[in-house]
């Protein structure tokens, strides 16, 4: 497992793959070795690209016969290098991306089932198609594939109404690392048989096997949607509306975002047709989506009157509303491209944190305090899902700072005093980008040892031979850990459906 794989290792696979099923040409192997935040870059002797389960199965099968380890690779979107292999060349890249079939919809059941390798865009379409709503939204859903979606637990911008990627999976499809097939394809709403063994693989990011296939929630499509910007004036004021809003209309809340005045300086400076809704420099701002049901269109004028109250009362400092697709795409347009234009503003120093929503302003005053201090002159660009408590609290260089070399010298500094007092106000130092390879050492840090002992026996249990995504979520054992002390797994039964691959 530390030596690279033996040509007859690689031979075999190519077989099993069949034609068209492998790249290794360094120009066609180089997308899948850098992370999307070009944070690490890894070396692959080979990226399998199978077209079926059993294919799947097959170099499942292969890899632990001759000890490869495997890195599942989705959409390459992770904030946290999950998908990237690491340098020296001896892991196997497992492409999803040939498994991009819509296997079945059943709108009257409500339930979509999918290949792992559609891209979240291609199940929202086929949703749409059909009427129905498949809600996981995200700034990078027109590459980014479900299997990596699954595995990661992806949050995005819908959560406060429909969850995060996990509660919206009904059944689910694993190749397990010794080529056995978990089939969990159910799409029961109720089904109480014991542990519910399809939760190990949610949020894994790939280490306990390869999801293939996933049967996922529908919802009702909403007749429309009503989009306001609210300008406000700070963090407290937004989690201040955040109540009333929902207060007011319940589960037709399906976003809330919070937006400062940096966030949107940024987004006029780098991003073309970023709106300029207000004529003020308002200090932060909220986009509040509700989903209008399709039988009550009257929903929207009565969000329109409580927002002029809102306003009447002071408690909002102005307000736009959409007054059709294109201004609600517009108002998104801006949210979604925060990222990208925190980016093109030059090196970031990131964290994904969740709290209890209330302790939301409190945090933020504790930790740009403490910042003042660690970072001097860093501006603080601190937005997300305030509605799910979780705040991507980022940090970009003072203006006109162009040593980006000292400021990122600051990041370990800096993630310790942010994720300290996270931990302290009882949040996550992640909240929906997961682990990665990231993020392991915080894991170790923060997380309950007896979590942790567990997910390290989970590991073990499944995985014995630690092939699977070494290294990400779980530090890869070092000898003498459970997994080097493990048996030796047996020469695994015949795959079915491996002889056809
Ligand atoms: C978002 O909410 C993404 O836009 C990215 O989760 C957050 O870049 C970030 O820090
Ligand atoms: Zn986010």
């Amino acid at each position: 497992m530390d030596t690279k794989p033996s040509s007859d290792a690689l031979e075999a696979l190519r077989r099993a793959l069949g034609p068209g099923g492998w790249l290794e040409s360094p120009a066609d192997v180089e997308p899948y070795l850098v992370d999307f935040r070009r944070l690490y870059r890894g070396a692959t002797p080979l990226v399998a690209r199978p077209a079926s389960v059993e294919q799947v199965a097959a170099v499942l099968h292969l890899c632990q016969a001759h000890r490869i380890p495997i890195v599942p690779h989705g959409g390459n979107t992770s904030y946290c290098g999950g998908a990237t292999p690491r340098e020296d060349g001896a892991e196997l890249v497992l492409s999803l991306a040939r498994l991009n079939r819509i296997r079945a919809i059943d709108p009257d059941g409500y339930s979509i089932t999918v290949d792992a390798g559609c891209t979240l865009q291609a199940v929202q379409e086929a949703a749409r198609a059909a009427n129905r709503l498949f809600p996981l939204s995200l700034g990078a859903e027109g590459t980014a594939q479900i299997g990596g979606n699954l595995s990661t637990n992806a949050g995005g911008t819908a959560v406060l109404r429909y969850g995060m990627m996990r509660d919206l999976v009904l059944g689910l499809e694993v190749v397990l690392p010794d080529g056995r097939v978990l089939d969990q394809l159910r799409v029961l709403r109720k089904d109480n048989t014991g542990y519910d063994v399809k939760q190990l693989f949610l949020g894994a990011e790939g280490t306990l096997g390869v999801i293939t296939g996933a049967s996922l929630k529908l919802f009702p499509l909403p007749g429309d949607y009503a989009t306001a910007l609210v300008a406000l004036g700070g963090l407290g004021d937004a989690v201040a509306l955040l109540g009333r809003v929902r207060d007011a209309f319940g589960d037709a809340v399906v976003a809330f975002e919070f937006l400062p005045r940096i966030a949107h300086e940024l987004a006029v400076k780098h991003v073309p047709g970023t709106v300029q809704p207000f004529d003020h420099p308002h200090p932060a701002f909220a986009l509040v989506e509700l989903a209008v049901p399709a039988r009550i269109p009257e929903f929207a004028e009565r969000f329109q009157a409580f927002l002029v109250e809102e306003l009447e009362a002071r408690r909002l400092r102005d307000v736009v509303v959409a007054n059709s697709g294109a201004q609600r795409d517009a108002l998104w347009h801006w949210r979604e491209h925060v990222p990208e234009a925190q980016k093109l503003e030059g090196a970031s120093i990131k964290h994904d944190v969740s709290l209890p929503v209330a302790q939301l302003p409190a945090f933020h005053d504790a930790a740009a305090a403490e910042l003042a201090r660690l970072a001097p002159g860093a501006r603080i660009v601190a937005y997300g899902h305030v509605g799910d408590g979780n705040l991507h609290y980022n940090l970009s260089p003072a203006e006109g700072d162009r040593d980006a070399g000292a400021f990122l010298a600051r990041a370990p500094v800096v993630n310790r005093a942010v994720h300290d007092l996270v931990a302290r106000f009882g949040g996550s130092f992640s909240a929906e980008h997961g682990i990665g390879r990231l993020k392991v050492g915080e894991l170790e840090r923060y997380e309950d040892p007896v979590a942790l002992e567990l997910m390290r026996a989970v590991k073990r249990a499944v995985d014995p031979l630690g092939l699977m995504n070494p290294g990400k979520v779980l530090a890869a054992p070092t000898i003498g850990d459970g997994a080097r002390d493990a048996p030796q797994a047996q020469a695994p039964a015949a795959v079915p459906g491996a002889a056809r691959a």
